[in-house]
């Protein structure tokens, strides 16, 4: 494929509006069309980002206009939103939470391989340019065999002026943060069965939990800790930044505030510091995140072009949603659940 894929984007929410400046810089792809059920919200993102085309509705997939679907709206409507592009045939990238629980997330991958289109999951922590630099150390063997890990993100911020479901939502931080970072998990330690987790509701008047602490057993018997709080006050707020520890058999590396990597190995502390690239679209305290989303775009379209696989393609985040269900029935039963028999 050398011509240009065109696009179309559904959900002109809070996100979108990075997804569409990420859109704008993506090398082989272009936003053709915006949809959202407000007309006006359409209408408006249309006029701000100069896309020709706007709808109210997501049946225009029916068109053949489409080489591929961006659907950056919230979970409950994942499934039915997938399921349209794919009686159509249309390639799709859709935000995370893939769904609200797993057997949703079984049904969309069922439903997309028996039609063989080609569905992905815009997980983008494992693409922050941090995340990627520690994959590249780990692979380097410089700190050895993985032994233990902690993933942990801790912070008070007012998420909730941005994204107000979050307050309604019942599956709410394991499913909104802590799905990013047990992907995360998976990307730096492999793959894990065995899962403890407790989960608590500090801020009043939530439907669901806003902090759990997620114990996990990898396949190479490392031991990861994930633990995520909207409820941690720490002054300055140290959103959006996930911290933590990596050890391995030789080495270790630590995650500090300020994307700063302290490398141990060869009995010498190493520090490296790692730059978001400089963009006029992305604004503190997003830049870390935003600063990921053109590199997970460039992703999906590069894979989409190629006939390779995604990264995070809906099948493999199977893997990361079974890990969550089963934080989930941990929390709820007190055990020690394998995400495998669920
Ligand atoms: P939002 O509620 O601000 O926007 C969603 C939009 O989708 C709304 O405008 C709504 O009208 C529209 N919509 C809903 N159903 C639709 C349908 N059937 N057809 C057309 N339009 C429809 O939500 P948001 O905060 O932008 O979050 C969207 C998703 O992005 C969520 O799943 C969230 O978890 C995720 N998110 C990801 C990141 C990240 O990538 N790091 C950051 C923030 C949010
Ligand atoms: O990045 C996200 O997925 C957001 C946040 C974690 C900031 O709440 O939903």
């Amino acid at each position: 494929m050398t011509e240009t894929l065109k696009g179309l984007l559904i959900g002109c929410g809070f996100f979108a509006r990075n997804q569409l400046h990420a859109w704008a810089e993506t090398d082989g792809a272009e936003i053709t069309a915006v949809c959202d059920l407000d007309a006006g919200r359409a209408r408006a993102y249309a006029a701000e980002f100069g896309i020709p085309a706007w709808h109210d509705t997501a049946e225009v997939l029916a068109s053949g206009a489409f080489d591929f679907v961006d659907i950056c709206t919230t979970m409950e409507t994942h499934e039915a939103l997938v399921a349209l592009a794919v009686q159509h045939g249309v390639p799709v990238i859709v935000q995370k939470p893939f769904a609200p629980d797993i057997d949703t997330c079984r049904r969309i991958v069922a439903n997309a391989a028996a039609a063989g289109v080609p569905v992905m999951v815009h997980e983008n922590f494992r693409f922050q340019k941090i995340f990627r630099r520690i994959r590249e150390i780990l692979d380097s063997g410089e700190i050895g065999e993985l032994t233990f890990g902690r993933l942990s993100w801790r912070n008070a911020i007012d998420v909730y002026s941005n994204q107000p479901y979050l307050l309604k939502t019942e599956r709410f931080m394991i499913m909104d943060v802590g799905i990013h970072m047990l992907d995360l998990a998976r990307f730096l330690f492999g793959d894990a069965d065995d899962v403890s987790c407790f989960t608590q509701s500090v801020k009043e008047g939530l439907a669901g939990e806003d902090a759990a602490t997620i114990l996990l057993r990898h396949d190479n018997r490392a031991t990861s800790i994930v633990d995520v709080s909207y409820a941690s006050h720490r002054f300055p707020n140290p959103f959006p930044q996930t911290l933590g520890e990596i050890e391995g058999r030789k080495g270790s590396i630590q995650i500090l505030e300020g994307e700063v990597l302290l490398v141990h190995a060869d009995g010498v502390q190493r520090r490296e510091t790692i730059e978001a690239d400089a963009r006029d679209w992305t604004s503190a305290p997003w830049t870390q995140i935003q600063d990921s989303v053109p590199r997970t775009q460039q992703h999906f379209i590069d894979a989409l072009r190629s006939g390779r696989a995604f990264e995070t393609s809906a099948e493999d985040s199977l893997k990361t949603y079974a890990l969550a269900e089963a934080a989930y029935r941990s929390a709820e039963t007190g055990r020690v659940v394998s995400a495998r028999d669920l």
